[in-house]
């Protein structure tokens, strides 16, 4: 039985259950109190993502995609160029987005809002990690953007979707062809931890072609944690 240790909000994560929701692989989620992350503590990490396969612990969400698929997805193998995305998520891609759903402390605060709904914290703990988390991530996501030299980070993202519409998909339903590969569900999972937040809509209303296909992988990876 595989077991995630996650944050409802880490983009990260969202990548790996992109995997593991599209390829049905059933498995548990714990919520890591991103304050204290002391369920990690037994293992004596810091960071989510972290998979837990028996006693197999597996770090980084790339190599833990890499893992599952190996292990349980067999999904088919791509072409360099699925690496060279999956590499781009990973450096360029992800740090669009926290400038843009962590602007100021009231649009994280509504993010947050929204990302922990379904984390299953009880109304205190929900508040309290709101409250820690927006007051942190409107600080620090505007200052990792200056230091990255992301000065407009929604135009960044619109550049970004262009990008993956013209060279990541060329026409294409998928990177994948007519099926989803890594690279799909590693450019879906960073944009699916904001859905319904700003970064996705504006995402989805810069380019219908990235809108048609976001809408697509959104439902084929439906499926929720067993
Ligand atoms: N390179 C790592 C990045 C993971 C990461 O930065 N996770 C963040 C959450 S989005 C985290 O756990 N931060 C807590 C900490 O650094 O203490 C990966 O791909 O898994």
């Amino acid at each position: 039985m595989l077991t995630l240790y996650q944050f409802e909000s880490c983009p990260f994560c969202w990548k790996v259950k992109a995997l593991l929701h599209y390829a049905k692989i059933p498995y548990t989620a714990v919520e890591v109190n991103p304050m204290n992350q002391k369920e990690l503590a037994h293992l004596n990490l810091k960071k989510v993502p972290v998979l837990a396969d028996s006693d197999q612990i597996v770090t980084e969400s790339s190599a833990i995609m890499d893992y599952l698929d190996t292990n349980y997805a067999h999904l088919p193998a791509g072409d360099e160029s699925t690496a060279v995305w999956r590499g781009w998520v990973d450096d360029t891609l992800v740090h669009f987005l926290p400038p843009i759903v962590h602007k100021d402390f009231a649009t994280s605060w509504q993010t947050f809002g929204q990302v922990l709904k379904p984390s299953g914290y009880g109304a205190i703990k929900r508040s309290l990690v709101r409250f820690a988390g927006a007051m942190a991530m409107s600080r620090v996501a505007q200052k990792k953007a200056r230091e990255r030299g992301i000065s407009d980070a929604p135009a960044a993202l619109k550049a970004a979707v262009d990008r993956w519409v013209q060279e990541g998909l060329m026409g294409r339903s998928f990177h994948g062809g007519e099926q989803p590969d890594l690279a799909d569900l590693s450019v879906f999972g960073i944009l699916r931890s904001t859905d319904g937040l700003s970064a996705v809509l504006l995402a989805c209303e810069h380019s219908p072609a990235f809108a048609a296909w976001y809408a697509q992988l959104k439902s084929m990876t439906a499926s929720t944690a067993v």
